[in-house]
């Protein structure tokens, strides 16, 4: 900052469009971040509501902030220094005052907003995953709601808007209960961001570090969306209505909540198991889950099934949110920040199958004088395709073997929503030691089957990676 200008608050306050350039504050620095704001991987409508102030009162809600990498994206565009420095900034009320207890155990990724992962032997451990070693995945801070004073809103169009408690929807509805797995859509990002990008462009992959554990499975009890639906007057086959957007009740510091939308053919379909639920795994849904009431969207990205819900709404277009327009799309391997045009690319709502290896962990020491490696992981396809086949290889993929699946009693092919759990037992060659690479893929119902490596999928958002899941092991004496 040595040399640098200084400038006040209010010269500052004067660049605030990307004509008289967009300049925002950080403690002492001030910075012209025109040229960034179209790459922003939070979306340039996010990054413009600090245009002509500080960042800091945003990136206490949005603490992903607070690491190296930003600070030095942010040092690339210094022009200069605050007059009477940081101070020249009002404090702030920490908004994550209120967040709920959570177990150690959970892997934390991100701690405000809280994002924490599940041990991946725990993954394997139960065909459910206990409630509080379910990973957690937020985007805001979890919104302090009375339960005994809860509602859920549904509208649209033509239909009467219904204001429904929890205990209404117990008492007019018929229970409907389904084991479904959700799976965040960055599931495994860092193996796609450790790849260098195809081609050598350098582009870098932006997003939380999540390994195997950004998945787990729960048995849901509830109603069906499809129920409340029609209840609120929603006609069937009414083309008017193309998407049921679900809206939580957590916000950011505009107002604006957490938000997506799903199609109307998921929502209304019998087999679609839509559920607006209460129970998780036996219990009230615990706050970091979305109690006292979620929607659980089964067979479709993690994103869509929106905790807190607050508002249902049928509307003729997609939810036009963040979350849904400008975040969970997938590029091609040689698209960079630069160059994404969002309106490209649907929504990712079904995801492709999935597998990973669980036991034994990374860089695990097996022994010779065993013999033999007992490998144990999950398997999951979106769209409720059922998983027919995992097979498992010690030596990198060269020969494979199929591991036996044990599924939830409830999953049935084409509505498989919860995921199957494998395991196999491989021979270790006969007096090795030394490294192995233990290798897992798995085929679903309609023969999708994963892709060998990152390569070919690879995206700089780090979203839908489903290549086969190596894990690399020493044998010993
Ligand atoms: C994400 C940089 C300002 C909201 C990100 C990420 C970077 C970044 C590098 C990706 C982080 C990751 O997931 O690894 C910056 C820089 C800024 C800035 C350099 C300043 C000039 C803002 C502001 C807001 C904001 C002012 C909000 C009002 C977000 C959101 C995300 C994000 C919502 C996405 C988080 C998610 O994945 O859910 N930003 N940002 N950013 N940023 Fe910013
Ligand atoms: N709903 C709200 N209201 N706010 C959120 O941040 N995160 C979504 C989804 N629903 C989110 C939300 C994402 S990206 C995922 S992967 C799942 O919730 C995670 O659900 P879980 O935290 O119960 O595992
Ligand atoms: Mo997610």
């Amino acid at each position: 900052s040595d040399g640098l200008p200084v400038f006040t608050a209010e010269e500052v306050a004067q660049h605030r469009t990307p004509k008289d350039r967009v300049w925002v504050t950080y403690k002492d620095g001030v910075y012209d971040v025109t040229d960034f704001v179209a790459q922003h991987p939070g979306g340039a409508a996010k990054i413009m509501l600090a245009a002509g102030g500080s960042v800091e009162p945003f990136w206490g809600l949005y603490q992903q902030h607070m690491k190296q990498e930003v600070r030095d994206i942010l040092a690339q565009y210094r022009i200069g220094s605050l007059k009477g420095g940081a101070a020249a900034v009002a404090p702030t009320e920490d908004p994550y005052r209120n967040e709920p207890r959570r177990h150690p155990a959970l892997i934390v990724r991100s701690d405000k907003p809280f994002n924490g992962e599940t041990p991946a032997e725990l993954l394997v451990a139960s065909p459910v995953t206990p409630n509080d070693m379910f990973f957690v995945r937020h985007h805001l801070p979890v919104p302090v709601i009375d339960n005994d004073k809860f509602t859920v809103t549904v509208e649209g169009a033509g239909m009467r808007s219904l204001q429904l408690s929890v205990q209404q929807l117990q008492q007019n509805f018929k229970k409907a209960q389904v084991a479904a797995t959700v799976q965040c859509t960055g599931n495994r990002r860092t193996e796609m961001k450790a790849a260098p990008a195809p081609g050598g462009s350098g582009a870098q992959i932006k997003g939380l570090d999540w390994e195997v554990g950004a998945i787990s499975n729960a048995e849901w009890g509830g109603v069906l969306l499809r129920d409340v639906l029609l209840a609120a007057g929603l006609q069937p086959g009414d083309a008017s209505v193309q998407h049921i957007h679900l809206i939580g009740l957590d916000t950011d510091m505009t107002g604006t909540p957490y938000a997506a939308s799903i199609p109307i053919d998921k929502a209304l379909s019998e087999a679609g198991d839509v559920l607006l639920a209460w129970e998780m795994n036996g219990q009230p849904i615990p706050a970091d889950h979305g109690g006292p009431l979620r929607v659980v969207v089964p067979g479709t990205t993690g994103a869509r099934s929106v905790k807190w819900i607050g508002r249902i709404v049928a509307s003729a277009d997609e939810c036009q949110g963040h979350w849904q327009q400008k975040d969970y799309k997938a590029f091609s391997p040689g698209t960079d920040w630069d160059a994404i045009d969002w309106s490209a690319a649907p929504a990712i709502q079904e995801m492709p199958v999935v597998s990973a290896i669980c036991e034994p962990a990374e860089g695990a020491e097996l022994s010779t004088y065993d013999g033999e490696v007992t490998i144990k992981g999950y398997a999951w396809s979106g769209g409720g395709r059922d998983i027919i086949r995992v097979d498992v290889s010690a030596d990198g993929g060269k020969t494979w073997s199929p591991a036996k699946l044990s599924k939830h009693p409830h999953s049935r092919p084409s509505r498989a929503w919860a995921w199957t759990l494998y395991e196999a037992t491989l021979p270790l060659p006969e007096g090795f030691k030394g490294q192995l690479q233990l290798a897992c893929k798995a085929t679903d119902q309609s023969y999708n089957t994963q892709p060998e490596d990152v390569s070919s999928i690879w995206n700089i958002r780090g979203l839908v990676n489903n290549a086969w899941h190596k894990v690399n092991v020493s044998v010993v004496e």
